[in-house]
């Protein structure tokens, strides 16, 4: 068994970022030897930092999909196409942040004053947005393959927004603050991909949980064995098509991280 977990709002809490609630689960699950597999907006530099705080030593990916990054030691053999990169290997599935900056370039005129973007943003402005403290919100700014847009006008808009980034070859994904604008690729892509890695070393495919509470989950749903919707204390479920098993939390954040693995695990508490 592999899990699969977003993080703001599923393993961390959506205002506080605290992982507490998360730990029982997380303790009884290295008991078990099952891998807690990061799939996540953050950037890179972003996760360094939490797999560590959290105690995670695991691959992970980021950036909604966009890269997976595997430490050295879990996989017998070198991913076909990965490369080498600070003691990972990194396989990426779309364009550099440039692309996708000009591309918000190009749009900006049809939507003047309807937006904002990590580039465009300070510091200050990102730990305003987000709640993160300083050094946090710094590796957030440090996007290597996509740009979080912070969304200023109404909804009717927003829909022509996403639209029009799509009609320019963009994959909009909505998180639970930002609209994520990046190339082809996502969460569930990226799922697949490690779970065939993985696959390729033992005789049985592993069974792939997933856990998030976000429309940019929704492929990583459809794409487990096992999905479950951590239920948000801020916006509707995303809509999974998915014909068994999948379940809700009745708890919010890590509070329905511990409550969902602990009954599909039957782990103890
Ligand atoms: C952004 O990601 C969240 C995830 O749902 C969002 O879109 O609301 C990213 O900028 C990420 O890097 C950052 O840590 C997070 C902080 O809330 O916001
Ligand atoms: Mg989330
Ligand atoms: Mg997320």
């Amino acid at each position: 068994t592999l899990v699969f977990t977003d993080m703001d709002g599923t393993l961390l809490d959506h205002h506080t970022y605290s992982f507490d609630a998360a730990r029982p689960a997380l303790t009884a699950l290295k008991e078990k030897n099952i891998p807690v597999i990061p799939c996540t907006s953050k950037t890179y530099a972003e996760m360094v930092e939490l797999r560590n705080y959290i105690g995670l030593t695991g691959p992970f990916i980021v950036e909604n999909g966009a890269a997976a990054f595997v430490p050295h030691g879990v996989l017998s053999q070198k991913p076909v196409g990965a490369i080498w990169q600070d003691g990972f290997w990194c396989q990426s599935f779309t364009s550099p942040k440039a692309h996708w900056l000009k591309l918000l370039e190009m749009i900006k005129p049809e939507f003047d004053g309807e937006f904002t973007h990590f580039s465009e943003m300070s510091i200050d402005a990102i730990v305003q947005a987000t709640g993160l403290d300083e050094a946090s919100a710094a590796r957030a700014a440090q996007r290597q393959y996509g740009e979080p847009v912070m969304w200023l006008g109404d909804e009717k808009r927003k829909a022509a927004f996403l639209s029009a980034v799509k009609a320019r070859g963009a994959q909009p994904l909505e998180g639970g603050r930002f609209i994520h604008v990046s190339g082809d690729c996502d969460k569930g892509a990226a799922l697949r991909w490690l779970v065939q890695a993985f696959s390729r070393q033992s005789e049985a495919a592993p069974r792939a949980i997933a856990l998030g509470d976000g429309k940019n989950d929704i492929a990583m749903l459809e794409a487990a064995d096992i999905a479950v919707i951590i239920k948000s204390p801020n916006h509707p479920p995303p809509e999974v098509k998915k014909e068994k098993a999948l379940y809700t939390s009745t708890l919010p954040g890590p509070e329905g991280w511990t409550e969902m693995l602990t009954k599909l695990l039957s782990l103890k508490n």
